[in-house]
């Protein structure tokens, strides 16, 4: 089966399984696998095709479908200005929140901007007036999860009950378009969900209260029992419940939480120190696979972590956003809070301790390795020694890149009476001090105590004129910490940082600039000082959590030398769970 043709029929299934009746079609040649698709589908009495060549009305009979009907209408056009003649259905939609799925079909990308046939810029075309705009990528294999999670996100997203309206789906189709297997039933691989559900069920509005886990189960399949073997990953989120509801919901089943430090379940009794360690150790996690993972607003920081997420045998995303946060495509469920226990199940006690054990084994490592005094200090010790300076009622902003993860991986546990944050929507390291310094504002303005920052050196110095304040103005107890290690340590931990690239590597990646963290701070007016050790590092922050603001720099070990200690680390962790 061509992947074209594959992608078309799982496509156009996925679509009868969300709920879709009705589809206006336009004729064309790049639309074919659609337009075959459908056709079989029509055949079969699992939709009704309506084709019209002049694709202005095709978006009309298509919003008119899903006006009177509630049910969103699809409307497919071939590639080209066929795809302009939407915007006036789809800004009526927009005006009128009457849900629409958009679906035009494209040329692959190698066909862009080259002055192909019939190719224009389709992505995002119809600009502020869809919900979500997806480019689909041309199937060059077997994509069956991309192409059903893209699909029921979007009919999910089209008929959002407090926001419905339109959403586009630009699907790009490669050579052959077509085959004869367009006409077939669709084969096993490429199946959906059990008991053709969509392959997310947006139960957010069902449940937008919080709801028992076992009813929340039963939206999917009536039959469900709560698996014993959980795990609940706490990502970035705003939910102010969510923590006591995870620790309930992880105390009454026996499901190991691993939180990322934004999310503020640091402290969950089942809560595990090492979480990202444990789940990187691939014999752990092979006889480890949960039944059922929970996650919890946007988790992503690690991809130990996701990977497990991607492995369990259910997922269900807690979200209450109009796009929710699944990046490994995997929820099964989408709900709006934590659901809570139910009034009974089975828990296996045995499940809670492997990964107890596990977490224990973890921290016994840890402390091996990075316990032995070195000439210089690795980002994890810095993190683990700034951290273990926060009492209760203190503010910690996590700049992104290493320090967020160090902290997480070395120090989550012991924030757990720290209000975390970080800018996680973007992960960016281009306002970090700025935003730290609004938070201690804010903070301490309902009555927070101190402030601390940890940011790497170029998110230092990439937002340093947050330091340039005009002298009256209002100063927050802030201490900023930067972990110097002159350029990006983080990608010498990823692919790139791998000896094949070592030519390359500083000149693209790591970047050194010799900038001068403490002069340029000093050039600001602010208070500085430099550290050499975790004694000197711990106590420049003690001394400094009140009046004002100060800048503690710290110089960290070789970057290449930091990644290899994670290595060791990681490689001692798994010894430690295998014996
Ligand atoms: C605005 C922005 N530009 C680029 C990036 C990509 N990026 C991610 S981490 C990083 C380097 C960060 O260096 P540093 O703050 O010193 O932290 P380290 O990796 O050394 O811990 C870059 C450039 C980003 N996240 N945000
Ligand atoms: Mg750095």
């Amino acid at each position: 089966m061509a992947p074209s043709v594959a992608q078309a029929l799982v496509m156009v299934d996925e679509l009868i399984v969300c709920g879709v009746t009705d589809v206006v079609m336009g004729v064309g040649s790049r639309s074919a696998p659609l337009a075959l698709a459908l056709a079989s589908a029509e055949d079969r009495g699992d939709i009704r095709l309506h084709v019209r060549v002049d694709e202005r009305v095709a978006g009309f009979v298509a919003l008119g479908l899903g006006k009177t009907t509630g049910v969103p209408a699809a409307v497919v056009t071939t590639s080209g200005s066929a795809v302009a003649n939407l915007l006036p259905a789809v800004v009526e939609a927009h005006e009128s929140r009457i849900p629409l799925v958009v679906l035009t079909a494209d040329r692959p990308d190698r066909l862009r901007n080259v002055g192909a046939n019939q190719v224009i810029a389709q992505s995002g075309i119809f600009g502020l007036f869809t919900r979500l705009a997806v480019d689909m990528e041309a199937a060059r294999d077997l994509r069956p999860q991309y192409w059903r999670s893209t699909i029921a996100r979007c009919v999910a997203v089209a008929t959002d009950s407090i926001d419905p309206g339109p959403v586009h789906i630009n699907a790009a189709f490669d050579e052959p378009l077509v085959d004869e297997s367009i006409t077939e039933q669709l084969p096993a691989e490429l199946a959906g969900r059990p008991g053709g559900r969509p392959w997310t069920a947006d139960a957010r509005l069902v449940a937008g209260m919080s709801i028992q886990v076992d009813e929340a189960l039963a939206l999917l399949d009536e039959a469900a029992v709560v698996p014993a073997r959980g795990l609940i990953v706490v990502g970035d989120h705003d939910d102010d419940d969510a923590v006591d509801l995870v620790d309930e919901l992880s105390d009454a089943l026996g499901w190991p939480v691993i939180s990322e430090p934004s999310g503020r379940s640091n402290g969950a009794n089942l809560g595990l120190a090492h979480g990202p360690l444990v789940c990187d150790d691939p014999m752990f996690v092979q006889r480890h696979v949960p039944d059922i993972v929970v996650t919890v607003g946007r988790a992503g920081l690690y991809r130990s972590v996701a990977s497990v997420i991607a492995q369990a045998g259910m997922h269900v995303a807690v979200d209450s956003r109009s796009s929710w946060s699944d990046p490994t495509r995997t929820a099964d469920l989408v709900l709006a809070a934590v659901p809570l226990p139910p009034s009974e199940a089975d828990t296996d006690p045995q499940w809670w301790s492997a990964w107890e054990r596990a977490d224990l084994m973890a921290a016994a490592a840890v402390e091996t390795v990075l316990g032995s005094r070195r000439s210089s200090m690795s980002g994890m010790e810095v993190a683990r020694t700034v951290a273990a300076c926060l009492g209760e009622g203190s503010q910690f902003f996590l700049g992104s890149s290493s320090v967020v993860r160090h902290v997480g991986s070395f120090a989550g546990r012991s924030l757990a009476e720290v209000e975390v944050l970080g800018n996680r929507g973007t992960s960016g390291i281009d306002g970090c001090v700025s935003t730290a310094w609004g938070a201690a504002l804010g903070f301490q303005s309902l009555g927070g105590g101190p402030s601390v920052a940890l940011v790497g050196d170029e998110a230092f110095w990439y937002d340093s004129n947050a330091l340039a304040v005009p002298a009256n103005e209002q100063r927050p107890d802030l201490v900023i910490v930067v972990a110097d290690n002159d350029g990006a340590g983080i990608f010498s931990t990823l692919e790139q940082g791998e000896p094949a690239y070592s030519r390359h590597f500083e000149r693209v990646f790591g970047v050194p600039m010799g900038v001068q963290i403490a002069s340029l701070a000093t050039s600001f007016g602010a208070s500085v000082c430099e550290v050499n050790d975790a004694d000197e590092l711990a106590t420049a922050v003690a001394d400094r959590l009140s009046d004002g603001v100060h800048v503690v720099v710290v110089r960290t070990c070789d970057r290449g030398v930091e990644a290899e200690l994670l290595t060791s680390v990681r490689d001692a962790v798994r010894q430690a769970i295998d014996v």
